[in-house]
């Protein structure tokens, strides 16, 4: 199973990324948008494992209060393009401590050498090249569970499945 730990969000946080996507088309920008049910913040990507029993217990471990979040604006890796939230301490405080656990409970998982870039992937494959001239409206939430969920493509499409969710606070 394919598994990465991530935060979901509230219908209001949702909509304003739903909102991006719809000017970066009116912007002309075409490539993969992700669909609406599969916007997330990805903590922590573990991969291929069967050691899912393993994983939920390390996240069962996790003592953390809920986190807030808060959209801030828009970049791109290669022909990626995401929507920021704002890296705050208590944001890379969650992601590091899920990494921790991830790496503690010996199931296999790396800790990544990459620098933490909070963001939701909104395109793939975008086109043209460069980042669109848009700026998402400020919105906030609280984050209060932390997700397991495993991807797959399934007719074509990719698929995010909870698997387990780890309630903070
Ligand atoms: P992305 O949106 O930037 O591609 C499910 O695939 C989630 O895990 C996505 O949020 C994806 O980030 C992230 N992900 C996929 N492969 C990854 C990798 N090798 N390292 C870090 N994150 C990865």
């Amino acid at each position: 199973m394919r598994l990465f730990v991530a935060f979901v969000f509230t219908d209001e946080f949702r909509a304003e990324l739903v909102k991006a996507e719809r000017a970066l088309r009116g912007l002309g920008v075409t490539g993969g948008f992700t669909r609406p049910e599969n916007l997330h913040l990805t903590l922590a990507f573990i991969g291929e494992t069967n050691r899912v029993d393993e994983v939920k217990a390390a996240l069962d471990t996790l003592e953390l209060a809920p986190v807030g979040l808060e959209l801030e604006g828009m970049g791109r890796f290669g022909d990626t393009i995401w929507a920021g939230v704002r890296p705050t301490r208590e944001l890379r405080a969650a992601a590091d401590a899920v990494a921790k656990a991830l790496f503690a409970s010996g199931a296999g998982f790396k800790l990544e050498k990459r620098d933490f870039t909070p963001h939701v992937t909104l395109v793939r494959r975008a086109k043209p090249a460069d980042t669109p001239p848009y700026w998402p409206e400020p919105v906030s939430m609280t984050a209060e569970r932390v997700y397991l969920l495993s991807s797959a493509v399934e007719n074509g499409r990719r698929v995010y499945t909870e698997i387990h969710a780890r309630r903070l606070g």
